[in-house]
């Protein structure tokens, strides 16, 4: 252990601990900027590029960044004096002389880390007021805006795409004055591998990474008489969205969104977990017989679109591995616009089904040409959580006092295996409650697989189902995924089934989710609430669901149907 002296207080730590992690034992803060270390995640941005968290040192003649320095034995640090103060400030000051001033418009106004530092560090006057970049920007792509001329260089996005994703889109363009962070020669991003999972959103501290905004296209048909508007609402939007509205992190308001909804006027409110249970009936029928039939194995998930853009760009020799099953949000899509219009007696061509989502990558999901029908999309419009956010406070509306109001019906009925998907492992666990009854015919009494479950980024959980030994792996993050893909690619992988979520945690952490600035601690919380809202369910496995059994006698038929082909099963391209 290091003995070492913060701001008068003494404190032990162990070797390798960083100055900036040495102050939070004693609960003295320093701002940071380009700092994110979520470790339990394997992303770490120590760049020390932003200049904002130095401090003094004894016996050191220039200030250190607290956030790369390593604490020596017998250190003393002082953080809160006039020369540190001055310095961060300073360092601030000099990256505002190159913003744009447009905070009062800008889509992260009141989220902005660098706005906060601004209040926070006192500065409320521009004394460096020169040249400003100014490039155009780039809205080449379904789901995110990249402003350049908002990078402050803290370069979190590059170290999310580049080390954790295994992207490789983002590094720096230019040098000097001119430098920003963006793809290589600056090319737009729709004519990049992006997979759109939205994770550099979720880390830029300003708006030089944002969603696309759809808010107004919702507005739109809201107000379009000739319009029957449905929206359906994603597992993982319901544990996060409270925060908003100033509710704690991990409470679930799944009621009270549903009261939201109908408030802003959607015509019938529809649950994306319906979608998830009519997916796992597909999904683990595919499984079955594939085990069953000597099939291609293991058999990977494919709901989540950022992980099937970077399997189709990155490992086009392995199209025939992912199950064929479209997402949820687009089974639920397709089905609006075939059997739900039909019963209403409506045409399709009058139905717009809005989709609110914790992710970027749904919004260039919906976009995809294979996904869309008789050019009569299955979802129209993509919104985020954050989006759905802003709509609800342009109308004035108080979230928290809201009564608790459920689902529409036919379409909004839904078991805890569904809601489990919005969380890393919560899609396999789903699948396997449904798998084991198929294949044993006995009641499956224990339904929580909690070796599916953690936040380690590569798991692995054995299933025993009657005389099969399922072997299936689960992995979160691109990084992780690439592991597993390169263990098949080179015939050493022993798994049956694998689930893969692009972002951290599974959707719970996704890019269009409340911003965490940086707090993990948060995601843990939204997991917990997703694992509650399944205990909380009546019915707890997909096939129970009596509106999926309804759907499949009244119109699919059986799972894998040609019918069930016809509008919930997809193919690849590289
Ligand atoms: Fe997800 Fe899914 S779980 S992919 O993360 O399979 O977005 O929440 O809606 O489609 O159900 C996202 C979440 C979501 C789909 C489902
Ligand atoms: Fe979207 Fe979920 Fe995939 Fe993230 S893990 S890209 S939120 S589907």
């Amino acid at each position: 252990m290091l003995n070492i002296k913060i701001n008068d207080l003494d404190l032990q730590v162990s070797e390798g601990t960083t100055i900036l992690e040495a102050t939070k034992q004693v609960n003295i803060k320093i701002p940071t900027l380009c700092h994110l270390n979520l470790h339990e995640f394997g992303i770490v941005n120590q760049t020390a590029s932003c200049r904002v968290c130095m401090v003094e040192v004894e016996g050191r003649p220039a200030l250190v960044p607290s956030c790369s320095e390593l604490c020596t034995d017998g250190m003393v640090i002082r953080t809160d004096n006039i020369r540190s103060i001055t310095a961060r400030r300073m360092a601030v000051e000099l990256l505002l002389s190159n913003h744009p001033y447009d905070c009062l418009v800008c889509p992260k106004n009141l989220e902005c880390d660098l706005q906060a530092l601004a209040s926070d560090l006192g500065i409320r006057e521009i004394r460096y007021n020169g040249e400003k970049m100014n490039y155009a920007k780039d809205t080449s792509s379904f789901s995110l805006v990249k402003d350049p001329n908002k990078c402050v260089m803290c370069r979190r996005c590059e170290t999310m795409c580049n080390e954790v994703q295994t992207c490789g889109i983002l590094s720096a363009v230019n040098r000097g004055f001119d430098v920003f962070v963006g793809p290589a020669f600056n090319l737009d991003m729709v004519d990049t591998s992006c997979t759109y999972c939205g994770q550099c959103v979720a880390v830029c501290p300003t708006a030089a990474l944002t969603e696309v905004n759809n808010t107004d296209k919702v507005w739109d048909m809201l107000n379009d008489p000739k319009k029957h508007v449905v929206v359906q609402v994603a597992p993982a939007v319901r544990v996060a969205i409270g925060e908003l509205f100033d509710m704690p992190a991990g409470t679930i308001s799944t009621g009270k969104m549903v009261s939201s909804l109908r408030g802003l006027g959607f015509d019938a409110i529809f649950d994306t977990d319906f979608g998830a249970d009519l997916t796992i009936m597909e999904e683990a029928s595919e499984l079955i017989h594939r085990i069953q039939n000597g099939g291609r194995l293991p058999m990977l998930t494919s709901c989540c679109p950022a992980w099937v853009k970077f399997f189709e760009h990155q490992f086009p020799d392995l199209l025939d591995i992912p199950s064929t099953c479209k997402s949820p949000q687009i089974m639920l899509g397709a089905i609006v616009k075939s059997y739900y219009a039909e019963k209403m007696n409506m045409d399709p061509e009058d139905i717009v089904v809005v989709s609110v989502m914790p992710c970027l990558a749904k919004k260039a999901e919906a976009a995809r040409p294979e996904l869309t029908k008789d050019e009569n999309n299955n979802v129209d419009i993509v919104i985020t959580t954050r989006e759905l956010g802003l709509m609800l406070k342009e109308a004035a509306v108080d979230y928290a006092g809201l009564p608790e109001s459920d689902f529409d019906s036919i379409l909004g009925e839904s078991t805890g295996a569904s809601v489990i998907f919005g969380t890393t492992g919560g899609v396999i666990e789903a699948a396997v409650r449904t798998a084991y009854e198929w294949i044993t015919n006995e009641t499956l009494e224990k339904v929580d697989f909690e070796q599916l479950r953690g936040f380690e980024g590569i798991r692995e959980g054995h299933v025993q189902i009657g005389d099969l030994n399922l072997r299936i792996g689960i992995a979160h993050g691109l990084g992780n995924a690439r592991k597993l893909l390169e263990e098949i690619q080179a015939g050493t992988s022993h798994f049956d089934a694998i689930e893969i979520m692009a972002c951290p945690g599974g959707c719970i952490g996704g890019g269009g989710q409340p911003y965490h600035h940086g707090d993990m601690e948060i995601i843990k919380k939204r997991q917990a609430a997703i694992y509650q809202e399944d205990r909380n369910k009546v019915l707890r496995k997909s096939h129970e669901n009596p509106y999926i059994k309804k759907l499949y006698d009244e119109f699919l038929g059986k799972p894998n149907s040609h019918k069930a082909h016809e509008l919930l099963h997809t193919h690849y391209v590289p």
